[in-house]
């Protein structure tokens, strides 16, 4: 746990989120700024700042990520029309928040391409 990151402090509780989902190894919440109908957000419990951090003794908690995403788009209805899954690694993808997580995105029809 860093007390300086906003996912940890989510995780550990101390800061509010919808939380649909919750293991030994991930939790999920939903986006505070949803830019479509389901936006979920998976997260490793443990701290990893992004995927340029990971380790070889991550492989099983970054795999659990896949499968709670695809367990959450059956759950929210998505799993036939279709999601996105999207990791921002880094300046150039923006990302935002230094605590690895996968955005899960749909419940509508987006665009193409990406970047
Ligand atoms: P990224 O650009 O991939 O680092 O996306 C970070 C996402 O995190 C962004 O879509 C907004 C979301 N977010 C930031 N702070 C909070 C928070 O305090 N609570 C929740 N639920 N989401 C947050």
């Amino acid at each position: 746990m860093s007390s300086d990151c906003i996912f940890c402090r989510i995780i550990a509780g101390e800061v509010p989120s919808e939380t649909v989902y919750r293991d030994d190894r991930v939790t999920a919440f939903r986006d505070i700024r949803p830019v479509a109908p389901v936006h979920i957000l998976i997260v490793p419990n443990k701290h990893i700042a992004s995927v340029n951090e990971a380790e070889e003794a991550d492989e099983a908690v970054l795999g659990r990520l896949l499968l709670t995403a695809k367990r959450l788009a059956v759950q929210e209805g998505i799993a036939k029309s279709g999601y996105r899954l999207i990791i921002n690694t880094g300046p150039h993808a923006g990302q935002e928040v230094f605590h690895l997580h996968l955005h899960l995105i749909g419940g509508q029809r987006m665009r193409h391409p990406m970047g």
